[in-house]
């Protein structure tokens, strides 16, 4: 039968009425082999992309929305509500679309890429444009869930991460096994702790015979995490996790630790270097936010080289369409040519 959906694939671990099913058939991404970009970095390991840029409104977001907006269906839900800093926005509008349930999202004004702007804005929803920054607009969602019938399809909602939780069971399924590394980036920290329970729980089902060593980057101005208290006013170019109080803080520390991995800051020139890397050397074209995978396991790999025969899986978050003025401002500038033959052999060298 036609491909379906994560909720059909793994209904058993995601349980929801049938006839309630809200999917734009998410999942099924493509891990993608990188011998180029591995070789470029010097690795000896096997280094595999999961790209989450192939779901249907360009992000991992969609995983976890389908079950979220699914259940919101279930419960007879009138309206949904999210703060974003623009993917969550992205797919939230989406699957509302789809399911005729209101959606309300708060972005901070001026703070997101365009691709996801516009995303919000085709599909629908009514558009908040917040004058603060992505925590503040998750504390104000927060209280308004508190006080009225609203559901909140922040990571604050566990079905979320339930959601989520399947690009592990896709990974293990494909490589026949857990890898051995699992690199992503951290923003609000439900990503990885969504990976994480996916793991063990595919390990408990004895689908897998390990787990992996989760390792997460988050951006050097925005890394709450590693220094270990929330920051004012998080900063960096990958504006998917200008984050600076995560909400799934403590699951993601639990991560870190129960898989013996780590959690790391990067610098925005670090994370612009993997980001050509991945579009030069291998034709992935993904956002920002999604190279600090690779820029982590850079990183990671000049302290602790990773050995031979090694499994590395990076998540590419998110597809880098979403933010074309990072794109351009970081790339050649086109040539302008006469429509002439002559001028157009000057330019190539030929
Ligand atoms: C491309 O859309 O938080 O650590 O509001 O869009 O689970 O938050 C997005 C986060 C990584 C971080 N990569 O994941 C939002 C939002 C991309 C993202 C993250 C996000 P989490």
């Amino acid at each position: 039968m036609n491909y379906r959906g994560v909720i059909h694939r793994y209904h058993k671990y995601l349980p929801v009425k049938t006839e309630s099913i809200i999917t734009l058939h998410e999942g099924n991404t493509p891990l993608i082999s990188a011998e180029r970009l591995r070789k470029a970095i010097g690795l000896t390991a096997r280094l595999y992309l999961k790209f989450e840029g192939m779901n249907p409104t360009g992000s991992f977001k969609d995983r976890g929305m389908t079950y979220a907006v699914s259940k919101a269906h279930e419960d007879s839900a009138k309206a949904i509500i999210c703060a974003s800093t623009g993917n969550t926005s992205a797919s939230a509008s989406a699957y509302s679309a789809k399911a005729n349930i209101r959606c309300v999202v708060l972005i901070p004004e001026g703070k997101i890429a365009y691709g996801k702007l516009s995303q919000a804005m085709v599909h629908g929803s009514t558009v908040i444009q917040i004058k603060g920054n992505f925590d503040e607009a998750l504390k104000m969602v927060i209280q308004l869930g508190q006080h009225f019938p609203i559901h909140i399809v922040n990571s604050v909602n566990p079905y979320r991460l339930h959601g989520q939780k399947t690009a592990a069971f896709e990974i293990c399924e494909t490589l026949g096994d857990a890898p051995d590394f699992h690199s992503l980036p951290v923003g609000n920290a439900g990503n990885i702790s969504a990976y994480w329970m996916g793991y063990k729980e595919w390990r408990q089902e004895g689908h897998t015979s390990k787990t992996p060593c989760m390792l997460g980057f988050q951006a050097a101005k925005a890394a709450p995490l590693v220094l270990g208290k929330p920051i004012k006013s998080p900063e960096t170019i990958a504006s998917a996790i200008r984050i600076g109080n995560p909400a799934s803080w403590t699951s993601a520390i639990r991560a870190k630790e129960e898989s013996n991995g780590t959690i790391d800051k990067i610098t925005d020139a670090e994370i612009v270097k993997a980001y050509k890397m991945v579009s030069t050397l291998e034709g992935i074209f993904c956002e920002p936010a999604s190279a600090i995978s690779i820029a982590g396991i850079i990183k990671f790999n000049k302290k602790n080289p990773f050995k031979k025969n090694q499994i590395l899986v990076c998540t590419l978050t998110g597809h880098g369409l979403k933010d074309p003025d990072v794109a351009i401002k970081n790339s050649p500038k086109p040539f302008t040519c006469k429509n002439k033959l002559d001028d157009l052999v000057k330019i190539l060298k030929l």
